[in-house]
């Protein structure tokens, strides 16, 4: 194979090299670049890559309206205080007009925009083939080689893109909130795989601790299924090892985002969680799980992209291809085989 990434040299000028150098505008503009998917950023990710891999990446995720954004502001304000350099990034596939700035969000982490500090993005991710998660990953990168120490990923999720953030995240926190009823029920199979820590959000509203009941009960059954000992007792609740890995049980915290009551009871389970994730070895098994799945999305991208242009060239459009193969006319089997096994230009 070829050369190690960090061979590459920034073409002087180019977005990369000014990233690198931290300079909020370049970032913000590849990272434009690499939601719009407009603009084909491989040569900067690849000058990136290399400087990557520093930051601690902590997923918020939850259904919409369950304060995620609130709470990701005060964490914001948290870890400011403790002296780290912050970058957020809201990913609200729903919001295709505003390029997935969500002018709720703007205003009220408008208390961070003088900081150079804090960098916030939101991603719209009208994304190709990768969708969500691959310009998610590509813009986590961008914020990453710019030194931002630690990366909060919103995302609003009820199902797949939870597990997405999962992947992206080294501590996913997953928001809930009273009045949902029985969304807990139709969601919980999703969060129990994700969940690294739940956080109960609108505490101050009546059925906070009705919640965090249903969470523990939900926590205990699924001890009880895979047989795991009973936890020892004290204040934390605790489950069978979730995404956390042998060994975690993910801590329910009680916040009210809005009043930032919580918030640092929170703070101090994420930082416990990632302590565990070190002290287990598990951040390394999961950086590597996080290689391999992003390794092969991209190469089936790339492998996608090169066989439809093959096809193209060799065969007329995909269209036209498409109504023979529907007619029986041509066979997609051979089509395809014969595009892959014949080696992909
Ligand atoms: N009562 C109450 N409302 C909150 C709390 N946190 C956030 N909210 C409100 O819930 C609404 C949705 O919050 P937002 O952060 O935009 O939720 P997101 O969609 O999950 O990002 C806003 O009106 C917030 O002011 C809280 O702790 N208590
Ligand atoms: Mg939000």
């Amino acid at each position: 194979m070829t050369a190690p990434p960090v061979a590459l040299l920034p073409p002087s000028g180019s977005l990369a090299s000014r990233v690198l150098k931290g300079e909020v505008r370049a970032a913000s503009r590849l990272m434009r670049h690499i939601d719009d998917g407009t603009f084909d950023a491989t040569s900067d990710l690849r000058v990136l890559f290399p400087h990557t891999g520093r930051a601690r990446v902590i997923g918020i995720t939850g259904p919409p309206g369950a304060g995620k954004s609130t709470l990701t502001d005060r964490l914001i304000a948290h870890y400011r205080a403790a002296g780290k350099t912050v970058g957020v990034l809201a990913v609200d596939p729903s919001s295709p007009f505003t390029g997935g700035a969500i002018l709720g969000d703007r205003i009220r982490m408008q208390a961070h925009a003088m900081d150079p500090g804090v960098f916030i993005r939101s991603l719209a991710t009208r994304g190709n083939l990768g969708g969500l998660s691959r310009a998610t990953a590509d813009c986590l990168r961008v914020m990453d080689a710019m030194g931002r120490e630690v990366i909060i990923v919103e995302t609003v999720g009820v199902g797949q893109d939870e597990i997405d953030i999962a992947q992206l995240a080294h501590t996913t926190v997953v928001v809930l909130v009273p009045g949902m009823g029985d969304d807990i029920q139709a969601i919980k199979a999703g969060i129990l795989e994700v969940a690294d820590v739940f956080a109960v959000n609108k505490a101050d509203l009546d059925g906070a601790d009705r919640v965090v009941r249903e969470l523990r009960s939900m926590l205990e059954l699924r001890r009880a299924v895979q047989g795991s000992p009973p936890p020892p007792g004290g204040e934390a609740l605790r489950g069978a090892p979730a995404s956390g890995g042998a060994g975690w049980e993910p801590p329910i915290v009680k916040v009210v985002a809005a009043r930032d009551d919580g918030v640092d009871v929170l703070r101090a389970q994420l930082d416990r969680h990632f302590q565990h994730l070190t002290d287990s070895g598990e951040l390394r098994s999961r950086d590597l799980a996080r290689a391999t799945t992003q390794f092969v999305a991209l190469l089936r991208e790339r492998l996608l992209r090169a066989g439809l242009a093959r096809l193209e060239r060799e065969r007329g459009h995909l269209a036209g291809i498409a109504e023979r193969i529907a007619a029986r006319e041509a066979d997609p089997y051979a089509l395809a085989d014969g595009l892959v096994l014949q080696g992909v230009p």
